[in-house]
């Protein structure tokens, strides 16, 4: 199976009858936007890892195109189970800066409200998401809404038990469920052909999911086969799964040196299919990209970046104890005992 692709890296727009999209200047600048406002965010946020306030930070650079395409192609009220680098994807939900970088800060457990959002808390338990959303897709089927779920995950999680058995119970059941794995390439330093023999589409076909690949930094095709793909599931056909071929084109995570296992060269080829300066190339060539909008742009960037930093700073310190009283309903005594000795830690630090 090829990917499906509609913009081709050099900026050429194909069009496929299998997959209509009406590629307005409306739509492609606000991909644009929400993109580079993304790699705005992500670049403030390495920066602020780099300078001591932030405790790890893993970058969404480079899968700009997999995160908008797709989540903008789903209802607001779609509830999504992100893992922990869906960054781009969160922006365009409305979750904050403040929100999203609690967590990495280490002042919070999570930093959103996610039933306000519609997009649940951060998992970095790898696929643990997966039979998560499963199981809350087959009760949306139940309410007998029109809410379909979508579950994000990479590949290497597609490894995990927990996924294979998310797919088959969500394929068996029929639950109004997307998987949609973002293909980085890599997990921390294993390569994805170390990693499986069939690829990840062939995999979801053999449990009964409807399987899809694209070009997972051609934005447009991420958005217009997500559309499709979301209404077919809202329509009653199903559980699908999209593999979204794309680049981590940074390290795993702050604390990782991708040069220790990656070729040489490989970052420069995925360079050459940068997902912003794709679609960047479009805009320019149809007269998209005007000054005003750019000078725009660039001013909501620089503002973002501004907040950004400003927010990190101040960020409250929240109760780190308090994750003792969100796991039981009612503590057990070997819990409390273990809350008391964990204030008593927290009460010794001097600062
Ligand atoms: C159950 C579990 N095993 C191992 C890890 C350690 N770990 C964290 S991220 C990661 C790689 C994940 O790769 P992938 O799913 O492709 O996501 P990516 O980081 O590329 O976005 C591993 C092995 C973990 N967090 N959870
Ligand atoms: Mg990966």
């Amino acid at each position: 199976m090829e990917p499906v692709q509609l913009l081709a890296p050099d900026g050429t727009l194909r069009s496929d009858p299998r997959w209509p999209l009406d590629v307005t200047a409306e739509l492609c600048r606000d991909f644009y936007r929400r993109m580079t406002l993304a790699r705005c965010f992500d670049n403030e946020s390495l920066a602020l890892q780099r300078q001591g306030e932030l405790g790890l930070w893993l970058q969404s650079l480079g899968q700009e195109a997999a995160q908008v395409g797709s989540i903008t192609a789903l209802r607001s009220d779609d509830y999504v189970f992100p893992s922990y680098r869906e960054h781009a994807a969160a922006l365009c939900r409305g979750i904050t800066p403040a929100e999203l970088l609690v967590q990495w800060r280490g002042n919070q457990h999570s930093g959103w409200d996610p039933v306000r959002y519609r997009f649940h808390i951060y998992t970095l338990v790898l696929a643990a998401q997966l039979p998560h959303a499963t199981g809350y897709a087959m009760g949306v089927q139940r309410d007998g809404t029109e809410e379909i779920v979508a579950a994000y995950f990479g590949d290497g999680s597609s490894s995990q038990g927990e996924a294979n058995e998310a797919f088959n119970w969500a394929a068996a059941a029929g639950a109004p469920l997307l998987f949609f794995c973002q293909n980085n390439q890599w997990a921390i330093s294993t390569p994805t052909q170390t990693q499986m023999r069939a690829s990840l589409h062939q995999r979801a076909a053999g449990f009964g999911l409807d399987a899809h690949l694209v070009d997972g930094n051609d934005v447009l095709a991420v958005h217009a086969v997500t559309s499709a793909v979301a209404s077919q599931i809202r329509a009653g056909g199903g559980p699908a799964l999209i593999e979204a071929i794309t680049y981590r084109m940074a390290g795993h995570s702050t604390s990782d040196d991708p040069g220790r296992y990656r070729a040489p060269g490989e970052l420069d080829t995925w360079q050459n299919l940068d997902p912003i300066t794709r679609l960047e190339t479009l805009l320019v060539d149809r007269g998209w990209l005007d000054a005003e909008f750019r000078d725009g742009l660039e001013q909501e960037c620089a503002a973002l970046a501004a907040e950004t930093r400003r927010i990190c700073r101040e960020l409250p310190l929240g109760d780190v104890t308090s994750l003792f009283g969100t796991v039981l309903a009612q503590e057990t005594p070997l819990l409390a005992e273990e809350r008391r000795q964990y204030e008593a830690l927290v009460a010794s630090y001097v600062d």
